[in-house]
């Protein structure tokens, strides 16, 4: 683990820096009728979850280029989500796929990760491989399937993920499914939605009364020509046939280029269906970048639109994003501090100031009340807030002190073979 000794050295190194830049955006934030400790308080509020299979190297189709020291099983993925949490503190669920992450005892997994500070966020199921000796295959859909010994396993693979989060504390079991079409006529457009529809509904049946059930669209891929939870349409139509305890989930990735997202979170919200997010970036599709790196003011307008709909909202925050190029846990960090930037940065919008301009139609008014808020450097906020609960001035910068990569590279032999594709 990171000791904490680096950390308070880090730390003590830029303390006079940081204190200089806290006091000076306190001030303009005084000016401005906004306080700083309201800020930090929220900021050290806010907790975004990681992906167990985020801390592993992703891949595309056409590679995946191992790196060292990886994750091999669930265990050392809770180490490298407990190091991320020890530094950001702001990170302090973690999100399982099963059957990736499956272990016999799940008691002691989550005192396990419980001992990283760590709890147990939406659990996932995976009906879009196949696994070994699997009695009937996904090749051509799960729970939307022709094959109904298929969409019979899909099921149960499903449940068992229910009574598995149940046994770690998860609150919700997101479903995102594959099936679809690469063929016009290869399948009924209809008669898959309603296949889904009735699968869906066995799996919501199985459901605790404390437990959600999350549906996550994806306009495309693994299918190309119809995907069958293609949209927030097709997302909300399927909860809200199933019943109160089943919302949509919004990947940010999983819409056509240039969609508003932001407009998709007002509607769901309306409707009171909004579960959640996973986290990205992206430019052309599922690019699965790193949360803020592309485009960060769309980040912030979903936060926008979050703040706006505060006080109905319980949601779950996710981060899913496949690392090609990088060294996961620094991609992870790094995601983590941008989307609490666009959270506390959205705090600081003047909702009666935007309210008022929007009355009176000042355009260019309202815009200028969202773009300050937006240009605002929060920079020192999240920092004191990181800092105030024992995590790192500059998690990166910290974690390439430590050497921790390099001990696991020795700790953690690589793994021969690696495999190709979307992990
Ligand atoms: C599908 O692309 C997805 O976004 C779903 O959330 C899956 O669970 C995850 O990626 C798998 O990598
Ligand atoms: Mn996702």
């Amino acid at each position: 683990m990171i000791s904490s000794d680096l950390i308070g050295q880090m730390n003590h190194a830029a303390q006079a820096a940081h204190e200089d830049d806290f006091a000076s955006l306190g001030r303009q934030l005084a000016r401005r009728g906004l306080d700083i400790q309201a800020a930090t308080q929220a900021a050290m509020a806010w907790s975004v979850a990681i992906p167990t299979w985020g801390v592993g190297t992703g891949g595309t189709r056409f590679a995946r280029f191992p790196g060292v020291g990886e994750p091999r099983n669930i265990h050392d993925k809770l180490a490298d989500c407990g190091v991320i949490q020890a530094l950001t503190r702001g990170t302090r669920t973690v999100s399982p796929h099963i059957p990736w992450d499956k272990v016999s005892d799940y008691n002691a997994l989550r005192q396990e990760a419980a001992s990283y500070g760590l709890g147990f966020d939406a659990i996932n199921s995976n009906t879009f491989q196949d696994q070994l000796d699997q009695e009937a295959s996904y090749k051509f859909g799960s729970l939307a399937a022709a094959d109904p010994k298929a969409r019979a396993l899909a099921i149960a693979h499903n449940i068992e993920c229910i009574e598995i989060g149940t046994a770690l504390g998860s609150s919700a079991l997101t479903v995102w499914v594959g099936d679809g079409t690469n063929f016009p006529g290869q399948q009924s457009l209809g008669g898959m939605f309603r296949s889904y529809l009735d699968s869906a509904a066995e799996i919501y049946a199985a459901l605790p009364a404390q437990m959600s059930m999350f549906i996550e669209h994806k306009m495309y891929e693994p299918a190309f020509y119809s995907t069958v939870i293609s949209d927030w349409g097709s997302s909300l139509m399927a909860a809200q046939a199933l019943g109160p305890q089943a919302k949509c989930l919004v990947d940010l990735g999983h819409h056509a280029p240039n969609t508003n997202i932001e407009q998709i979170v007002a509607r769901l919200i309306h409707a009171g269906k909004l579960a959640g997010f996973h986290f990205n970036d992206s430019k052309y599709g599922d690019d699965d970048l790193d949360a803020g790196a592309v485009d960060p003011f769309r980040l912030f307008l979903v936060f926008n639109e979050l703040i706006e709909g505060a006080g109905k909202l319980d949601l779950a925050y996710m981060i899913d994003q496949s690392h090609n190029v990088t060294d996961p846990i620094e991609s992870l960090m790094g995601s983590a501090i941008e989307i609490a930037r666009a959270h506390v940065q959205a705090r600081l919008v003047d909702r009666k100031a935007l309210a008022e301009a929007q009355a009176m139609n000042d355009v260019l008014g309202a815009h200028r009340i969202l773009k300050a808020a937006y240009v605002t450097d929060v920079s020192p906020i999240l920092a004191e807030a990181r800092m105030r609960q024992g995590g790192a001035f500059d998690p990166i910068a910290t974690y390439r002190a430590s050497g921790y990569r390099a001990a696991k590279a020795v700790e953690r032999p690589a793994v021969k073979g690696a495999s190709s594709g979307i992990v």
